[in-house]
């Protein structure tokens, strides 16, 4: 089987020299903005994390894709045909890792870090209150990802509350109770800009939002608003709604926003290779690779 690796923005060569140590005799071709009719026709396969304009609906053959990353909503193009299967990576070290890189930003908010580093670029020697950290935590969207959120930040000592799209009943009650919002929901037309102004104003003052998941489920500007109007205390972004973001970007100057590029966690090239060439061999054999997406739900 043919297969096509769609590896921008990550380097092809992490992909293909992983899956070659791992299954010498599956061969990866690398996507070339000049790829032929001819070329793609013979496409059975895809791994990569988006398609590039135009591309899905090009794939005649097309029997699986596998994504190389815990969302999939940029291969959920309109043009890739509707009985295509589509596999996501679940990767518990990952989700541990965003786990850590959550609860570092929480308990950086909560223990006041910031406001002590300031007072030390000043020679300050100020005591200020100590606050508890039994804040209330929301995580909101309770799979792989949310879930190991969930299970560090109570063990830490935080007040937890999960909730999903599907069981968690109004989610506004769940914001007007709580005094740091996480998202590690999948993006989807229904949780697109799902954390706007609207849902600001129902969060606490001095309130914090962490987002793990997809830049575009915060509206930004209204995010903006919020932390300069004094509502909210801040945030901190590991992912925006244009990566790479621009240098004029305005998020980057609000005091109280932390950005970090994208990088709460990653999985492995080993583990993409290992759950792709596992995938590769279900499909061989005439079974579904494992760890399908409900293309209907969007995850
Ligand atoms: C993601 C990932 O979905 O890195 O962002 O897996």
């Amino acid at each position: 089987m043919k297969t096509l690796l769609l590896a921008d923005p990550m380097p092809a060569g992490w992909f293909n020299t992983a899956v070659r140590s791992l299954a010498p005799d599956v061969p990866l071709t690398d996507y070339r903005r000049d790829m032929t009719d001819a070329e793609l026709a013979d496409i059975d396969v895809v791994l990569g994390w988006r398609f590039p304009p135009g591309v899905a609906g090009r794939l005649p053959r097309l029997k699986w894709v596998c994504s190389v990353a815990a969302g999939v909503e940029k291969l959920l193009v309109p043009d890739l045909a509707p009985q295509v299967p589509v596999t996501r990576i679940v990767d518990a070290e990952q989700a541990d890792g965003i786990a850590q890189f959550v609860a570092t930003m929480a308990l950086r908010h909560v223990r006041q870090l910031p406001l002590y580093e300031a007072q030390q670029l000043r020679r300050e020697w100020t005591r200020m209150p100590v606050a508890a950290v039994r804040s209330r935590v929301a995580v909101l969207g309770m799979g792989t990802m949310g879930g190991a959120v969930a299970r560090l930040l109570a063990a830490v000592g935080f007040d937890l509350r999960g909730w999903s799209r599907s069981s968690g009943g109004p989610l506004d009650a769940v914001l007007a109770a709580s005094n740091i919002v996480v998202c590690a929901l999948p993006l989807t037309p229904q949780t697109d800009g799902l954390l706007d102004a609207r849902a600001f104003a129902l969060m606490p003052r001095g309130g914090y939002v962490i987002n793990i998941a997809r830049g575009a489920h915060v509206v930004e500007t209204d995010l903006i608003d919020a932390v300069r109007s004094g509502h909210l205390a801040g945030a901190a972004l590991d992912v925006q709604r244009h990566e790479p973001m621009a240098a004029d970007d305005p998020l980057w100057a609000v005091p109280g926003i932390t950005i970090t590029p994208h990088i709460a966690a990653q999985s492995s090239a080993a583990t993409i290779a290992t759950q792709f060439v596992e995938g590769l061999r279900c499909l061989q054999r005439g079974e579904s690779p494992p760890n399908l997406v409900d293309r209907v739900r969007g995850y």
